[in-house]
This record gives structure tokens, sequence and C-alpha cells, in this order.
């Protein structure tokens, strides 16, 4: 089905998936004009409205019901949520702020939206080398439909990659990229999926024994850690990225990080240090540090706002495929 642009109207905008991030997308949308947000779904249930969603409402409902099913008027309770949100006229773009657990659900995903024949903008915070991998896979079949992916478009892989792709143009050759990030939250039951997600790159663990963890399992671990999740050479997306875009081989970028999940406040400064000879063979570091203050929604979603909008203005004018956080720079939402 055709979502076809019109340039005088605010871009309409889903949601999928109503947890941390998805939450945090709907209040960032709430205060902007050029964008409104339409269509939500979460497990149970999903509820569109032409006219824009609240997202006031819409929490206290997921809060007190578990579902965004439960929205009156507009929302349906379902077990089979995304693929009945699909069809629903009028959203040119969605933010797929989905657990990607298995490693494989959003490439999934992204097959039921060809499957159904949607076109417009799809934009993930995915963060695998593995699952932007396969999604790759799908680059001639997004062309082919006429959607405009945009991957890797949250904090790590997105903002800071971007950054390093910035940075990286002082230099004739890039020696070593490093992406060290500090996120603190209150409590991890605020971020569940992320958490979950985060877990299942420590040694040990991998996606399905992460999906497959209870809240009581993922308590018990993090009683063992006083809270914190400290991650070291994680399978991140930031490399296959920046090799793409032609920046360095991917072995020379490396992700690790710090979680708390008893304190809002960061365990440490998130940064990205690009290291590379100029043309005048000198040996320099350049390092972007994001202040301590912005919060892991806020380096998420308001990176993915911005490449939603550079991704409509992609499709208006007719390119589709799969593009990356390191090719289109994203677009300010007024
Ligand atoms: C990940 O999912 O791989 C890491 C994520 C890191 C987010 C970085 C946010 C940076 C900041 O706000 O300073 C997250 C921990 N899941």
């Amino acid at each position: 089905m055709a979502q076809e642009p019109d340039g005088n109207k605010p871009l309409a905008l889903g949601i999928l998936g109503y947890g941390g991030l998805g939450q945090a997308m709907a209040q960032l949308v709430a205060r902007r004009q050029s964008v409104r947000w339409v269509a939500v779904a979460d497990r149970k249930g999903y509820g569109v409205h032409p006219d824009g969603l609240n997202p006031l409402s819409c929490q206290r409902v997921y809060q007190e019901r578990g579902s965004v099913g439960y929205l009156e008027p507009g929302g349906v309770l379902s077990e089979t949520s995304l693929a009945e949100i699909i069809p629903q006229p009028g959203v040119n773009a969605y933010f797929l702020a989905l657990p990607n657990l298995p490693n494989t659900f959003i490439a999934s995903v992204v097959q039921q939206f060809l499957a159904q024949g949607w076109r417009g903008v799809l934009v993930d915070a995915i963060k695998r080398t593995s699952a932007v991998e396969q999604l790759c896979n799908l680059k001639p079949a997004l062309v082919a439909g006429g959607i405009t992916y945009l991957t890797g478009c949250g904090a790590t892989p997105g903002l800071l990659t971007a950054a390093a792709a910035l940075a990286a143009h002082s230099f004739e050759e890039i020696l070593q990229i490093t992406i060290t990030f500090g996120v603190g939250i209150a409590n991890w039951e605020a971020y569940r999926a992320t958490i979950r997600e985060d877990i299942a790159h420590l040694p040990g663990y991998d996606p399905a024994q992460a999906q497959a963890m209870s809240d009581g399992d993922i308590e018990a671990l993090l009683a063992q850690t006083d809270g914190k999740l400290y991650l070291e050479n994680m399978e991140h997306a930031d490399d296959v990225i920046l090799e793409l875009a032609g920046i360095c081989p991917r072995q020379r970028v490396t992700v690790g990080g710090v979680v708390d999940t008893r304190n809002p406040r960061k365990p440490l400064s998130t940064n990205v240090q690009i290291t590379g000879r100029t043309f005048e063979n000198k040996i320099a570091t350049h390092t972007f540090t994001l202040g301590d203050e912005t919060s892991m929604a806020a380096n998420v979603c308001g990176p993915a706002l911005g490449y939603l909008q550079a991704g409509w203005q992609l499709h208006q004018q007719g390119h589709f495929g799969l593009f990356t956080c390191a090719e289109v720079m994203p677009r300010w939402v007024s």
C-alpha cells in the first residue's frame, strides 16, 4: 500500500515497541511541530489515531493495563499487533523500538512490511553487527518495495558512529575507533528490553539465553554486580557500518561500556575516540564526549528522530533501500 507524501502535512510517525525507548520517542515527538505521532504497537495490541496520540494517556493505559490496545478510542487488542498495524493507512514512517530478541526479529519485521507492500520510512536503533548484516541482505527488496530504511540510528550505533565518520575526515588512515559508553538508569524495569539485550553481550550469554531469562533471573544477576553491567568488545554494528562507509576495516572498531541499573548518574562519560594518521604523517586522536546530563533516551531517540526526518526527505526524492547512520546526516526536526 502506498503512503503518498504530502509536503504540507506533519510527518505521520508510528512507533513499534512501547518500552522505555518507545515511550521516550513519543514524549520527544510531542514537543515538535513537524512530526505527529499517530500509531503505536506493543506485544498485546496497537493504537492508531490520525489526529495524534497523547503520550500521557498512552503511558497511563500501558502502565495500568499492560497494553496500548486498551486505548480509547483507537486501541485494538491483538496477539498479532505488528501484522495488523502495518496495513493501517496514513503512517509515513515507523521507529522500530522493538527489542531485537531473537537476533533475527527486526529483519523478520521488515519482511512483514515488505510482504504487505507498505511504502515509507523505517528507522531502527539496532545494535548487533549480525543484525545489520541481515538487513543488508534485504537491500534489493527494500529498493524494489519503495521502503527507505535507515539502520543503526540510536546512540551506538548512531550518534557516536556518525561523529566518528565525520571526525575521520581529518585523517588519511583510521587506525582505531573506540566507543565507550556510560549509561545510568534509576531501575532496570524502565528499560527491560534494552537491559536484556545488554545481558546478551556478557560472557557466557547470547540473545536466546537473555530472551529466556525471567525478570527474577535478571534481578538475581544484577544483585551479584550491584546493578552494574560491564560490557567489553561487544558485537556492535558500529564496526560494519563504518566499514560499509569505507572509513576503516571493522577490526579497528571496538565498543564497550558500563550500564548502571540503579543510578541515573552515568558511571562514566560516553565518548568516541578516533585515532588516525594525517596526510602529514602525524598520529592524533579526536575525542567526542557526550554531556553527562544527557540520558540514554535523549541520545538514542533524538538522533533516531533526526534520521527519520532525513529518511523522509530521501523517500520523497525517490531514494529507497538501506542506508546507515554513517552515510546520511540526521536532519533537524522543528
Ligand atoms: C547497546 O545497546 O549496545 C548499548 C547501549 C548504549 C547506549 C549509549 C547511550 C550513551 C549515553 O547516553 O551516554 C545501551 C546500554 N543498551
